[in-house]
């Protein structure tokens, strides 16, 4: 019994639920809101103390933190090895993951994707500054990971990995921004992964409902 918490806008929550499509594992998403009026409901603070989502568990191990989960779905299934057994790969798997974390979230999300594209959406204007300072910073982090994608169809060659499961969701939301869109343009590898990643059947089955 898998069960994870979290809601299918969120980019954390696609990446653990893309892994656990790609690896056949069946699962339950249960609703959370985690920006519900006086904030995270007392039950998943329980889950996760600092009331982000997901959380996870699985025949009553539980778990949060994505790049954690992401590992464990990986090696606690059967189904496709989800991370290369070559060290040197591996490595530049989490390296990838890392960069996602600290550097592609805040900027190509937080700094460019919410402001232009979903404050748009709500009617909210957006907050050029913001997106202006993000730009710099997306540019390194789109050349970076241009640089360290091998040839498709996947970021690390030939093995779809985790990688791509914590990339897809953060690289397709940016590139619904103009911004993105004409950066993305730059990086031929990392355009070319996206448009195919596009089409697998986990990435139509984890489309948010806002989306579809
Ligand atoms: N370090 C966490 C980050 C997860 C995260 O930031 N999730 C976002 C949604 S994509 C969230 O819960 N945001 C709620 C908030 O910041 O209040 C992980 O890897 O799971």
């Amino acid at each position: 019994m898998v069960e994870l918490f979290g809601a299918d806008y969120s980019v954390y929550v696609r990446s653990a639920r893309l892994a656990l499509a790609e690896k056949g594992v069946d699962y339950s998403l249960v609703p959370v809101d985690v920006f519900a009026t006086g904030g995270p409901p007392s039950d998943h603070l329980d889950r996760q103390p600092f009331g982000k989502i997901p959380a996870f568990r699985h025949d009553g191990f539980s778990l949060y933190e994505t790049g954690a989960i992401l590992r464990y779905v990986d090696e606690a299934f059967t189904g496709p090895d989800l991370q290369p057994r070559d060290v040197q790969a591996r490595a530049r798997m989490n390296q990838i993951l890392s960069i996602l974390d600290a550097h592609a979230y805040p900027t190509l999300v937080w700094g460019i994707y919410v402001e232009r594209v979903a404050k748009t959406r709500d009617g909210l204007p957006a907050d050029e500054v913001k997106i202006a300072s993000a730009m710099g910073r997306a540019r390194t982090i789109v050349s970076t990971l241009e640089g360290l994608a091998q040839d498709g169809p996947f970021l690390l060659g030939q093995q779809l990995t985790l990688a791509d499961c914590h990339a897809v969701p953060m690289l397709a939301l940016f590139h619904e921004s103009e911004e993105g869109e004409l950066l993305l343009r730059s990086a031929p590898r990392l355009s070319d992964w996206l448009m195919s990643f596009r089409t697998r059947d986990s990435f139509t089955a984890t489309k948010p409902t806002d989306q579809s």
